[in-house]
């Protein structure tokens, strides 16, 4: 048995390849310093992944941006708004495709199966021509062959690029962009041709789309595809990638193809393909590569179960390889660079260094038998039990509480009919109310105190008088401009997941576990590692000095618990349930002191709640439960005059518009100006009962909107949501952008609500 890795990390160690890539943009780092780079970060990595026992290792993982636009590059599938670009300059056109320029808006960016990565959506139509374009993928396979090592190339597989795709701009929305598949199949076989010639013994197809449900259409779609490959002469050999779930139905197909290899995820809720695949009769004379390390948590593996596993796969194929789940893209790179984790803690994570020395004792074990790796063994065994020994992972306290939640605790004491006669009382809002999402613009300013304080160059009560000067700013511009219900700006946050995981106990936060989440962009997800309990109130003081500063009313802003989970590296030793409910109860708490402190509205955000739904719809519906009971958990038990708002983002709800309404917040504001508020007539349709703010404007762009172009989307939204229980908001925070360009925006959306409010009857 051999060790393999499907992908690294693509950054470096400091984020060297945001520096070049951000520098490349501002025109401080020339092209050729980018390449260089980039090369250096990749042969970095080879040589690492080699010196650590890796057999082949993957090459085209490597990304300036997204794998999925250079898949898009590769096919020869760009938008026809972007070509004079592409044609001009490869690499300004590969950016100009990711970040629009001033008159081509980029690719659409959506997330990557229930990851945090998102990646660019292909746009296909009716008209798209495919043309092979393999440069990228024969250069790093050239790069790695002279440096000596044995690469595979990792490509997207066709069938997951063209499920993955959406009608371009312009094409009916009925199109099905699997219909090119007959189209797209020869272009893949000159690739395959091309890296067979460059030097490539095997080439990695990544078909993660097959482990979703599939339509039998779909099924017969993926056969064709490798039949096809499959019967190509000019090719090397084929190792057909799933992972993220279980092969389900595709798993006879893919068995069945004429592939040499195939490889196949064995964790969580994957651990069925283990029945399956036997079931199936395994894989007489293919190469299975079993993904036994979990390649999207950062916990150590459990050798011995991981090595069972193994052992009853050594029957089912000709030769068993091992490897972790998925790419390791989306773990951080490597634990040693945290010095502030306590070293007896640092050693039950695994990060993707950690995790590469997992998958090679592993091999070694299953070749050698268990005798070769006792001393990996005893250490892993030593490092598991001190978790599940440590105090940190089990709180009394903590268990006691979620053993004694009853049904009542999550549900409010009154219905939304009561509830909003109260409120109305207590607010006094205007109709078509307007509000904002929580942040404001993040200054300099802020960025560089918080460094400070971290530095110890200023002290703590230096830093809040600044974030109070910050908070007078925010609270005075929105009296002024006549926005209703008011925010204190969030200027004390960095990421909305970080800033809660640094206050509750039980969470570990990390300093250098950056994880891609699109282009440029990292997030450092924490961990979830023990019981979680609140030690003390969070936001409350921030909030409490806003209201102190008006009469209107301020909200208390907090991130809900499915976000607080699906953003961070969760326990794997109780289920998801669990931990969503403890993290409810300490949010609870929060929203009970804001209430105390007199907090009239409180905003608990679920941005993540669609992404998180499992990939199989089987698995769906016990999902949605518990995600719905933690929230209503940490928001049902205040008065019914409290109004609780959620706010979601950076996804279609509609399909999960029946777990919005069961939330039964009183308000809730959703991303809907770029798809023209589709969302609210998706709410309309379902009958959802309460109050609704479809975002009126597209926070994503500096672009400040006009007055009227607010008032016709606010006509829209009263086709849809009665105007009693409209509101008027933007699409999401505004962190993110600049202060000219949000006042301007805001006092726009002001001007609108008041146009639109005069035309509703009887007002
Ligand atoms: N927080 C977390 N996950 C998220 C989002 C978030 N996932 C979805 C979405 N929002 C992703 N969006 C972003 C937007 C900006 C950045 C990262 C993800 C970003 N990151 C800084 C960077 O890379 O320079 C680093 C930020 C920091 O210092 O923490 O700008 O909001 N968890
Ligand atoms: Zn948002």
């Amino acid at each position: 048995a051999r060790a393999t890795v499907y992908g690294y990390p693509r950054q470096g160690k400091n984020r060297e390849l945001k520096k070049a890539v951000e520098g490349y943009w501002a025109g401080t780092v020339t092209a050729e310093a980018l390449r260089t780079t980039a090369a250096g970060l990749r042969g970095e990595t080879w040589r690492q992944l080699a010196a650590a026992g890796v057999g082949e290792v993957p090459t085209g993982d490597f990304s300036y941006y997204d794998q999925v636009l250079d898949t898009t590059v590769m096919v020869g599938a760009i938008p026809p708004r972007h070509r004079a670009a592409v044609a001009a300059d490869a690499l300004d056109g590969y950016f100009a495709m990711a970040r629009g320029t001033q008159d081509a808006p980029p690719l659409e960016m959506t997330k990557w199966f229930d990851t945090n990565y998102h990646y660019l959506v292909p746009e296909l139509g009716p008209d798209t021509v495919f043309t092979a374009d393999s440069g990228k993928q024969t250069a790093e396979l050239r790069e790695a062959l002279a440096l000596g090592l044995t690469p595979r190339p990792v490509l997207v597989g066709p069938v997951t690029y063209l499920l993955l795709a959406e009608p371009a701009p312009g094409v009916p929305a009925g199109f099905d962009p699997l219909t090119l598949l007959d189209r797209l199949l020869p272009v893949y076989a000159e690739v395959l041709a091309d890296l067979r010639a460059a030097g490539a013994e095997w080439v990695q197809l990544d078909e993660p789309a097959l482990v979703q449900d599939r339509t039998p259409a779909e099924l017969n779609a993926a056969a064709r595809a490798y039949r096809d490959l499959g019967a190509l002469t000019a090719r090397p050999k084929l190792l057909v990638a799933s992972y993220f779930d279980r092969l389900g139905e595709a798993l006879p197909v893919l068995a069945k193809a004429p592939v040499e290899g195939l490889a196949v995820d064995f964790t969580g809720s994957a651990a069925a393909n283990l029945g399956e695949l036997a079931a199936a009769g395994g894989l007489p004379g293919k190469r299975l590569v079993a993904g036994v390390v979990d390649g999207r948590n950062i916990w150590v593996d459990d050798l011995e179960r991981s090595l069972g596993t193994l052992g009853t796969l050594l029957g089912l194929a000709d030769r068993v390889d091992v490897a972790a789940s998925c790419s390791l893209l989306h773990v951080p790179l490597d634990t040693a660079a945290e010095r502030d984790i306590d070293p007896q803690i640092l050693r039950w994570l695994s990060f993707a260094r950690q995790k590469t020395a997992e998958i090679v004792t592993l091999a070694r074990g299953l070749t050698h038998g268990t005798g070769a790796i006792a001393g990996e063994l005893a250490a892993n065994r030593a490092a598991r039990s001190s978790r599940a020994a440590s105090p940190i992972t089990r709180d009394p306290a903590v268990r006691a509480r979620t053993a004694a939640v009853t049904e009542t605790d999550a549900h409010r004491s009154e219905p939304y009919g009561v509830r909003t006669v109260a409120q109305r009382t207590r607010l006094g809002l205007p109709l078509l109310p307007t509000t904002t999402i929580g942040s404001f613009p993040q200054t300099g300013e802020l960025r560089t105190a918080r460094a400070e304080l971290r530095a110890g160059r200023i002290d703590s009560a230096a830093y809040e008088k600044r974030i109070e000067a910050e908070i007078r700013d925010v609270v005075d511009f929105q009296e002024k401009a006549g926005i209703d219900v008011l925010v204190h700006g969030e200027p004390e946050r960095n990421d909305m997941v970080q800033y809660f995981a640094e206050r509750l106990t039980g969470y570990l936060a990390t300093r250098h576990g950056w994880v891609q989440s699109y282009g440029t962009r990292y997030v450092r997800p924490p961990i979830l590692a023990g019981d979680i309990s609140r030690p003390e109130p969070m936001t409350v003081r921030w909030t409490a000095y806003a209201q102190s500063l008006t009469s209107r009313p301020v909200k208390g802003m907090l991130t809900g618990p499915v976000t607080m989970l699906a953003w961070s590296f969760v326990r794997d030793d109780q289920p998801l349930a669990d931990t969503a409910r403890q993290v409810a109860l300490a949010l609870r708490d929060e929203v009970h002191d804001l209430e105390a402190a007199g907090s009239s509205v409180i905003q608990v955000d679920e941005p993540a709640l669609r992404e998180t739904l499992p990939l199989r719809a089987a698995d769906q519906p016990a999902y949605l439960a518990w995600a719905t009971e933690a929230f209503r958990l940490t928001t049902a038990g205040v008065r019914p005059s409290t109004q609780i708002h959620t706010h979601m983002c950076y996804a279609d709800f509609g399909d999960i518009v029946q777990a919005i309404d069961e939330l039964d917040a009183d308000v809730i504001s959703l991303e809907a100006a770029r798809s023209h508020m589709r969302i609210a007539r998706e709410l309309a349709a379902h009958g959802y009962p309460r109050e609704a703010g479809p975002g009126v404007y597209d926070i994503h762009s500096p672009r400040v909107p006009t007055t009227e172009e607010i008032v016709r989307l606010l006509r829209a939204g009263l086709q849809a949501v009665p105007a009693e229980r409209l509101w008027v908001n933007p699409d999401c925070g505004l962190k993110t952008r600049g202060l000219p360009e949000t006042r301007a925006s805001l006092r726009n959306l002001v001007a609108a609500a008041r146009t639109v409010r005069a035309e509703v009857p009887g007002s």
